[in-house]
């Protein structure tokens, strides 16, 4: 049952955000969206009865939750956990935890939000500032990092603004779902007081870890304040600029102004929210600039930085990008809240731009190297996701399989918030247009030219590719509703020539609008049916699901002479367990004939890929041969496991 949001509150929201310039198209809010699927229903299910419960209890295990009661005077004691930004996971988890009753009514859970935000509230200093790392003793914070007792002394590696950004994002969310201040209210007064402090004539440092841009973004649009606005552009501005600060260079993609960039380095998680910091500045300034500057940065990841699974960052050494082509398997890094931002920076860019291919992007880092993060029983994590595992190496923060939670915990909360936020990422609108971007099984109810839509959807993807759609409108005028023909069906893997398909022969998707066939002519990656809607219309799109052999650009030395597999959305990896208990020693047939088969009852119901291999110790003896979605790896014990495999010619 959806929570209901009071209809003042609305109003003031309305009002808030009535603004001239932003993002042309417009996301149908997570609230209006109903998964009805079992793939997404049971991850939310999942998120909102374990992640979060388990991840709180992390927190107060770790002292994180005891760090605000010591900050507000209310207990003895020291700084408790490993890192000053761990007060960042308690308001990540808020953020989730705030979306989850958006769509599960829980009263217990809203009381304990409340609970935690009183004690926030009580450990924010009198001034507005927070960061109990130092509100704690701010004559003598742990060692354990860089910085001085004073405030804003390290800018660069301190995270208080990192601390701040996720804390207006979650009390943001907080207000949103249930019309509360008490977030609020501590939110803006940190807000005003960095705001008073950094700008220009006053403190000129950007953050070293990006993040404050994002929330400053949604704080202005929460309350309309243009100074929260201005301060978000003015960090981005100061990115790369030397007057006012020692650049921190390439880690913190401070190196040059946003506007010389184009390559994606450094850090890749602050990569991503950077960039997603862009394309809102981008939109609520209307400036062509920083669109033109993500633009060339987005071209450079998706031709030569981005994994099959849509992570990105290949080094582990600095959690960063590497060079260009530079993605190896075992190595890699891929972290959980790299792939978080990803998707994040790629909807922004849709909704700036308008084009499926960001939506390619994100569908494939969602469905692969995002999901992957957690487990299907949402109490273990990732927080790199590799693509190559020799059953032995540990790879996860010194693990061989998920674990509960990190000294550095960011992942497993970035977890708890993303997740219920999908259904956010189903739909756009944009004046005679409403966008399907993504599909599942769900019920949508769009307000649309001053009426009510339905959108319901019935599907079973990503298994299959049939899709019912019924739109209930009760528009007298024509409008569009523009389909997404995703890239995959299109057989272009991504929208470079990073990957692709060794089989380029097209099965066509099929369309038709009430049974009657229609052509199939995408611009931009979108179908567009433009008619007068009457209630109980239906569109029936068919995607083609084919089992896919996908090759890498000839550049990425790690995959040369090897070819990865996917069907639909998914990409798939053979695991030893499903392999006679090995596979590093395991080749495929370019050609070889792959069959799909629906397991209910593994992995919580996949389609494995079926087919047959050969040892390349011993050609010509084949073995039968299984894979399974890359997402689901790694739940049946610690085994080899690999994404590419070697080709063998006949
Ligand atoms: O620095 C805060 C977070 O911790 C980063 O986003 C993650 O990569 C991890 O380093
Ligand atoms: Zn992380």
């Amino acid at each position: 049952m959806k929570y209901l949001v009071c209809l003042s509150m609305l109003l003031i929201l309305a009002c808030a955000t009535e603004r001239s310039v932003d993002y042309p198209i417009e996301p149908v809010p997570f609230t209006s969206v109903t998964l009805t699927d079992s793939f997404w229903r049971h991850r939310l299910e999942t998120n909102r009865a374990v992640t979060i419960p388990s991840s709180l209890r992390k927190c107060q295990e770790t002292g994180r939750i005891a760090n605000f009661e010591i900050a507000a005077g209310q207990r003895e004691g020291e700084f408790q956990s490993p890192f000053p930004f761990d007060d960042s996971d308690v308001y990540k988890i808020i953020e989730g935890a705030s979306y989850s009753l958006a769509t599960f009514a829980d009263v217990e859970l809203e009381a304990i939000l409340d609970e935690l935000i009183a004690k926030i509230a009580a450990a924010q200093e009198e001034d507005g500032y927070i960061m109990t790392w130092r509100t704690i003793n701010p004559n003598k914070p742990p060692t354990t990092w860089s910085g001085t007792a004073e405030r804003w002394s390290d800018i660069g590696g301190g995270h208080e603004l990192y601390n701040a950004g996720h804390m207006y994002e979650a009390a943001v969310a907080h207000y949103q779902v249930t019309g509360k201040r008490n977030f609020l209210r501590i939110a803006i007064k940190n807000a005003d007081l960095i705001a008073s402090t950094f700008g220009p004539g006053k403190l000129m440092s950007p953050p070293g870890h990006e993040e404050i841009e994002i929330g400053l973004v949604k704080l202005y649009r929460a309350t309309g304040d243009e100074k929260y606005l201005q301060l978000a552009r003015f960090f981005i501005d100061q990115r790369g600029n030397a007057q006012g600060h020692e650049l921190y260079g390439p880690y913190s993609q401070d190196h040059a102004p946003i506007f010389d960039q184009d390559e994606a380095v450094g850090h890749a998680v602050r990569a991503g929210y950077f960039y997603s910091g862009v394309a809102d500045i981008a939109a609520l300034t209307g400036e062509r600039k920083y669109v033109d500057a993500i633009d060339r940065i987005w071209d450079n990841v998706v031709s030569k930085k981005l994994y099959i699974t849509g992570g990105i960052g290949a080094r582990r050494g600095g959690e960063a990008f590497g060079e260009n082509y530079e993605l190896p398997n075992a190595t890699s890094y891929n972290e959980t809240c790299a792939a978080i931002a990803n998707v994040m920076w790629n909807q922004r860019m849709f909704l700036l731009k308008g084009d499926a291919k960001y939506l390619d992007v994100l569908e494939r880092t969602l469905y692969n190297g995002l999901i992957s993060g957690v487990s299907l029983d949402g109490d273990t994590f990732f927080y790199p996701n590799c693509l190559a595992f020799d059953g032995k190496t540990p790879f996860n923060q010194g693990a061989t399989t998920r674990t509960a939670w990190f000294d550095c915990s960011c992942c497993p909360s970035n977890i708890c918030r993303f997740i219920p936020s999908l259904p956010g990422y189903f739909y756009a609108q944009q004046q005679d247009t409403i966008y399907i971007n993504l599909y599942a099984a769900n019920e949508a109810s769009l307000r649309f030219k001053g009426k009510d839509v339905k959108i319901i959807q019935e599907t079973n993807y990503p298994w299959d590719g049939k899709i019912g759609i019924t739109i209930d409108a009760s528009v007298a005028e024509p409008f569009a509703v523009k389909l997404r023909l995703p890239g995959w069906a299109m057989g272009r893997p991504v929208p470079s020539d990073l990957y692709s398909y060794i089989h380029t022969e097209k099965v066509a998707a099929l369309l038709t609008v009430n049974q009657e066939p229609q052509e199939i002519q995408p611009r931009n990656g979108f179908i567009t049916l433009t008619r007068k809607w009457l209630r109980g219309d239906r569109i029936q799109l068919d995607l083609p699901m084919v089992e896919r052999q996908v090759v890498a650009h000839a550049l990425v030395t790690e995959n040369v002479g090897r070819m990865a597999l996917e069907r639909g959305p998914i990409v798939y990896c053979a695991e030893a367990v499903d392999n006679a208990g090995q596979i590093s020693d395991l080749a495929l047939h370019a050609d070889s004939l792959l069959q799909s088969e629906y397991f209910e009852h593994l992995l919580r119901g996949v389609v494995v890929l079926n087919g047959r291999a050969e040892r390349t110790d011993a050609p010509n003896r084949e073995q039968d041969f299984h894979a399974i979605p890359y997402y689901a790896w790694n739940h049946r014990g610690a085994g080899e496991m690999a994404v590419w495999l070697p080709i063998v010619h006949r």
